[in-house]
């Protein structure tokens, strides 16, 4: 476990004595914990630190944290969207001075956050049911910040789902030195060749003033949807380090490469991977049930070129990680991060084979 955590806990404790700290999550940025208090009835938070190679300015973070969650509350207030329905927003925890931060003695920014009581979240999505449920959550978060303009927030990690950009650095660290060859590599570069223009896609579409900045959770995939333990529906969708101005293509895209991926992004069987077109289909229904009033004609027809962009990127982040020696997401093993590109990769391709038939989805959701 990394050092101060307790010391980190101590911080931002409310009331009640820290009985367990546990690691929590599969988070490939953060390190996260699982603080659990007894107070009477036991109540958890979660405790973070970020990890400031990826998040510059983690006091930014936290302000668009704040911003965005309070608009969420508050149009809860008002809002008739939740008829009979359970949706919490995840609080973020000030430490005794009144902050939202803990920098401890070597440096490391902690944050805390509560714990959605009564959830929990899966690696990936068990049946159609869920399927429509991750949907709705994204559409829920979409439609509670629709009417927050994107530039009150900061851009607090630049670069974030531009695929132009990953795509001009993974040439950039290509050109800096020539990987070793091997058939998992030969087949990436290739792969990537292949798609070098579709990468322009959506940014092209927003240069053409074609799709919007509007506010957006930047990494809304199946582990960040909790789910009420009892009746199975979304009460909320966490992890709100990536809220930020950004296109909702870039979510939809993201939740949709995520969640209809039954064999999960950390398969160790790349070949196995494909794309489910019924849960596609549920996702999207689900999304669409509250989420379609605010998207126009032209958000529709990107709508597929964004579930292909979405898989295709993160391989290209996975596999230019890999060759740059592993400096942004966390591994577990020394292959891990090309295994996990391949599988994006399959993804992508099993995306383009069915492309008729998703856009024929997409047209019976409009
Ligand atoms: C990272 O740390 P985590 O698991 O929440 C990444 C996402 C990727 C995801 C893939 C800030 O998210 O963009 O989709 O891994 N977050 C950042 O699992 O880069
Ligand atoms: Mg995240």
């Amino acid at each position: 476990m990394s050092n101060h955590v307790s010391e980190a806990a101590e911080q931002f404790r409310p009331r009640g004595k820290i009985i367990d700290i546990r690691e929590y999550g599969n988070g490939n940025i953060n390190n996260t914990f699982l603080v659990t208090l007894d107070n009477g009835i036991e109540t958890n938070f979660i405790l973070q630190r970020i990890n400031t190679q990826v998040f510059h300015h983690p006091e930014l973070v936290m302000l668009n944290m704040r911003i965005s969650t309070e608009h969420m509350r508050r149009r809860l207030q008002t809002a008739t969207l939740i008829a009979g329905r359970r949706w919490e927003v995840p609080r973020v925890l000030s430490t005794q001075e009144g902050r939202d931060l803990w920098l401890d003695p070597d440096g490391s920014f902690w944050r805390a956050i509560s714990f959605i009581e009564g959830s929990q979240f899966f690696d990936t999505i068990r049946n159609i049911e869920h399927a429509g449920e991750a949907g709705y959550a994204l559409g829920m978060f979409h439609n509670l910040l629709s009417d927050l303009p994107p530039d009150r927030l900061s851009d607090t990690l630049k670069g974030f789902h531009i695929t132009p950009l990953y795509f001009e650095h993974y040439n950039e660290v290509l050109a800096k030195q020539e990987p070793g060859k091997s058939p998992g590599v030969d087949h990436c570069r290739q792969f990537i060749r292949e798609r070098s223009a579709f990468v322009n896609v959506l940014e092209n579409a927003k240069a053409q003033g074609k799709l919007r900045l509007r506010t957006i959770h930047g990494d809304p995939k199946v582990n960040n949807i909790m789910i009420n333990i009892i009746t199975g529906q979304a009460i909320s969708i966490v992890d709100l380090d990536t809220v930020k101005p950004g296109l909702v293509h870039y979510d939809i895209g993201d939740c949709l490469r995520s969640g209809c991926n039954p064999m999960g992004e950390e398969t160790e069987q790349p070949e196995k991977v494909y794309f489910d077109l019924d849960l596609c289909r549920a996702i999207l229904q689900g999304y669409l049930s509250i989420a379609s009033e605010f998207l126009s004609i032209s958000d529709f027809e990107y709508l597929y070129d964004s579930i292909r962009l979405l898989a295709f990127e993160l391989g290209l982040r996975f596999f230019t990680d890999y060759l740059e020696g592993n400096v942004y997401f966390k591994i577990r093993r020394p292959e891990h991060n090309i295994i996990r590109a391949l599988v994006q990769f399959k993804l992508t391709e099993s995306i383009e084979s069915q492309e008729k038939a998703i856009r024929s989805i997409i047209k019976g959701l409009r």
